[in-house]
């Protein structure tokens, strides 16, 4: 069964960003379950700054799950990536993204590497970015297995990284990981521009497929933009996806409006009989 979920921000910097609730978790759990949500998917500061005794009752007093949580403060506050050439800074990325996969992996969700991905570019070659991306995901995939959870990574579109930008690039390169517990995480938004044909991509995922944000060409609720979103629905029964469709889209024309387009695309598109 596909589920859904919908974006929470805990980041002040990332007040403009598309996520459909910000700055207060308990309000957002509450909007979210009353929406009629199946879970949340938090962007938190850091690992440290959350209280999972408070996440836990809140989640079960709102009948939600954790269906993932983000990384990309670690990028958005400290500038750490897992390609940077420093070393220091590329542990400090891999202990960063190690605490969010410790945290989430206690509420059976999984961790996802965005914009801490990086980039290629000055010093650092393409070669060798992958290099050290590899090496990082070689020791934070297990980490996750550890919890029982996968880890997602994401392909970006073109203006966030220049590592990944299409579904078939990123395919591959997982498949010269030694570990196979990295799935991938499929942005509609991404996909839209970089993907020729979002369907066919997602098709090409497959067994791969770890999560999927669910957003329209223009990174509102799915409904608001001009994605035609029934092949890619037929498409993820067809591959056998029963993870979550995540609204990580902007809260346009307000929060509440782009849940409730949401939730009813959701139902539109994944009726449950
Ligand atoms: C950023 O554009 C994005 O899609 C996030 O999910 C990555 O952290
Ligand atoms: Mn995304």
């Amino acid at each position: 069964m596909i589920r859904s979920a919908i974006t929470i921000c805990l980041v002040p910097e990332a007040a403009a960003g598309p996520f459909v609730y910000h700055g207060n978790l308990a309000s957002g759990c509450a909007l979210a379950s009353a929406a009629g949500f199946d879970a949340v998917e938090i962007f938190p500061p850091d690992a440290d700054s959350l209280d999972g005794f408070e996440l836990r009752r809140l989640l079960r007093e709102n009948r939600l799950e954790l269906a993932a949580m983000g990384t990309g403060a670690g990028w958005l506050r400290r500038k750490l990536t897992l390609t940077d050439p420093d070393s220091h800074q590329r542990m400090c990325a891999r202990d960063f993204i190690g605490s969010v996969i410790d945290f989430a992996g206690g509420f059976g969700a999984p961790a996802i590497i965005g914009s801490m991905q990086g980039r290629w570019g000055g010093s650092v070659s393409k070669e060798q970015a992958f290099e050290w991306l590899r090496e990082e995901l070689d020791q934070l995939g297990p980490r996750a297995h550890a919890l029982q959870v996968p880890l997602l990574f994401e392909p970006l579109n073109r203006y966030e990284s220049n590592l990944f930008n299409t579904v078939a690039d990123a395919v591959e390169f997982l498949g010269t990981l030694r570990t196979r517990n990295v799935k991938l995480l499929c942005d509609l938004f991404h996909m839209n521009i970089e993907e020729v044909d979002l369907a066919a991509a997602l098709r090409l995922a497959g067994g791969h497929l770890g999560h999927v944000h669910f957003a329209d060409s223009n990174r509102r609720a799915i409904g608001m933009g001009h994605t035609a979103m029934a092949p890619i629905a037929d498409t993820l029964r067809q591959i056998g996806y029963t993870g979550y469709v995540s609204a990580e889209i902007l809260p346009t024309p307000d929060a509440r409006a782009a849940a409730l387009q949401t939730i009813r695309s959701f139902r539109q598109f994944f009726p449950r009989k």
